[in-house]
C-alpha cells in the first residue's frame, strides 16, 4: 500500500511524515522546504504478530508495511506553474490513498501562504489543483486517443468516451463518480490514476491550543469525522525524542490517548477495507493485508503464486485462539483448527497454513 501526503506549503506535511515514518526529513519554517520527495516505510502496528512468532520461534518477524511519500506543497495556480508547479504530483500518482494534511495549529509565525485562511478554504485550493492536474493528464491522453480513433481503433473509442465524461465532470468542478465500468473502461481509469478520484484521509495537524481545537472542529464539520485523523505531529515528534520510559507520562499530560501512527493506519485500513491475515513457520512470522471479502486463493496469491495455483486446502484459526492454544498441534487436538477449501472468505486476524502441490 502506498500513501501520498499532500497539502499547502508549510502546513506540517514533513512533520507528519517524520512522526509516522519515524524519519528525519527536513522540517523548516518556510514554504517549499521539501522539493525532492521523502519516502518512508511504515511498519503496520500489530497486536498479535510478536506473540504469534513465538509459536514456532520464527527467525524473522515481518509486519505488513505501508510506503509513505512526502512531496512539495501545492499552491493555488500550481497547474500554471505557481510555486513548484504540479509536476511533482507524478510521484504520488500510484498512491492508494492521499493523506491531505490540513493546518490546525496556531503558531502565528508560521505562514502557509497568503491564500491560506481556514481549513475549509485550504482544502478547496488543494482539491481544485488535483482536479486541474487530472484535467491536464486526461487532455494529453485525449490527443493520442483522437488519432487512434481516426485509424479505427475500437478500444480507443471506448476510452475516448470515458475521457470525455471525466473531463466534463472535472471541468464542472465535480469529482467523477465511479459508475459501473466494463473491462476496457476500468483498465483505462486505473491507468489514468486520477488524483481527484483517490480515497482521501484528511490529516488534521493539531496543536494543544484552543485555536487548534477550533480549526479541527471546523474541518470535521466540513468533511465528516470518519474522514479525519487528528495528529499532534510536532508534539509527537518531540515525544519520540524522549527516552522511552518518559513518553507515556508526557502523552498523558497532553491528553494524547492514541498515537497518531495507530489512528492513521487504522483509518487507512478502514478506508481501503483491508483486513490482516498471518502466515507462520520456523523461518518467518508474517502479517499481510488483504481486501475484506477476498477468498483464500486471493490470500494465497499474495504469499506465492504457486500456493494459489496448487492450492489443496488450508488450516485456519483466529490469532487470539491460536495464541491461547499455544501451538497448532494443541489447537488441532482441541478441534479448534478448521479445514477450509478454496471458497473460504478470509476473516480479519486469521492465521492460515496452506497445503499446496506444485
Ligand atoms: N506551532 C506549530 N508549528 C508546527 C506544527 N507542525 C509543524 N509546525 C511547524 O511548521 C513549519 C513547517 O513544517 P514542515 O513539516 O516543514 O511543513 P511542510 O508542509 O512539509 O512544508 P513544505 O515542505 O515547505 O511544504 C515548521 O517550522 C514546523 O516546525 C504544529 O503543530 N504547531
Ligand atoms: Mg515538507
Amino acid at each position: 500500500m502506498q500513501v501520498g501526503i499532500i497539502g499547502l506549503p508549510n502546513v506540517g506535511k514533513s512533520t507528519i511524515f517524520n512522526d509516522l515514518a519515524r524519519a528525519n526529513a527536513e522540517v523548516a519554517n518556510y514554504p517549499f522546504c521539501t522539493i525532492e520527495p521523502n519516502t518512508g516505510i511504515i511498519d503496520v502496528p500489530d497486536a498479535y504478530l510478536e506473540k504469534l512468532s513465538k509459536i514456532y520461534e520464527s527467525k524473522k518477524v515481518t509486519p505488513a508495511t505501508i510506503k509513505i511519500l512526502d512531496v512539495a506543497g501545492l499552491v493555488k495556480g500550481a497547474n500554471k506553474g505557481e510555486g513548484l508547479g504540479n509536476k511533482f504530483l507524478s510521484h504520488i500518482r500510484n498512491a492508494d490513498i492521499l493523506a491531505h494534511v490540513v493546518r490546525c495549529f496556531s503558531g502565528e509565525d508560521i505562514s502557509a501562504g497568503e491564500e491560506s485562511q481556514t481549513p475549509i478554504e485550504d482544502i478547496e485550493i488543494i482539491n481544485t489543483e488535483l482536479m486541474l492536474s487530472d484535467i491536464e493528464i486526461i487532455s494529453r491522453r485525449k490527443e493520442k486517443l483522437n488519432s487512434l480513433v481516426k485509424s479505427g481503433d475500437k478500444e480507443a473509442k471506448i476510452q475516448l468516451e470515458l475521457a470525455n465524461y471525466l473531463l466534463g465532470r472535472l471541468n464542472e468542478g465535480i469529482v467523477p463518480e465511479k459508475k459501473s465500468l466494463n473491462r476496457t473502461e476500468s483498465d483505462f481509469l486505473k491507468d489514468l490514476n486520477l488524483l481527484s478520484m483517490k480515497p482521501v484521509l484528511y490529516v488534521a495537524n493539531v496543536d494543544d491550543s484552543g485555536q487548534g481545537q477550533k480549526l479541527y472542529n471546523e474541518l470535521v464539520e466540513k468533511v465528516g469525522k470518519e474522514n479525519v485523523v487528528k495528529i499532534y505531529a510536532e508534539l509527537e515528534c518531540e515525544i519520540l525524542d524522549l527516552p522511552e520510559e518518559e513518553r507515556g507520562e508526557y502523552k498523558k499530560e497532553l491528553g494524547i490517548e492514541e498515537e497518531g501512527l495507530d489512528v492513521f493506519i487504522k483509518s487507512c485500513y478502514k478506508l481501503l477495507n483491508l483486513i490482516t491475515f498471518y502466515t507462520l513457520n520456523e523461518n518467518e512470522a508474517r502479517a499481510w493485508a488483504l481486501e475484506k471479502g477476498q477468498d483464500i486463493i486471493q490470500a494465497a496469491n499474495k504469499v506465492h503464486s504457486d500456493m494459489a495455483k496448487g492450492f489443496i486446502k488450508a488450516e485456519v484459526i483466529n490469532s487470539e485462539e491460536l495464541i491461547k492454544e499455544g501451538s497448532f498441534a494443541q489447537a488441532r487436538e482441541n478441534g479448534n483448527l478448521r479445514l477450509e477449501g478454496k471458497n473460504y472468505i478470509v476473516q480479519d486476524n486469521d492465521v492460515i497454513q496452506i497445503r499446496f502441490s506444485v
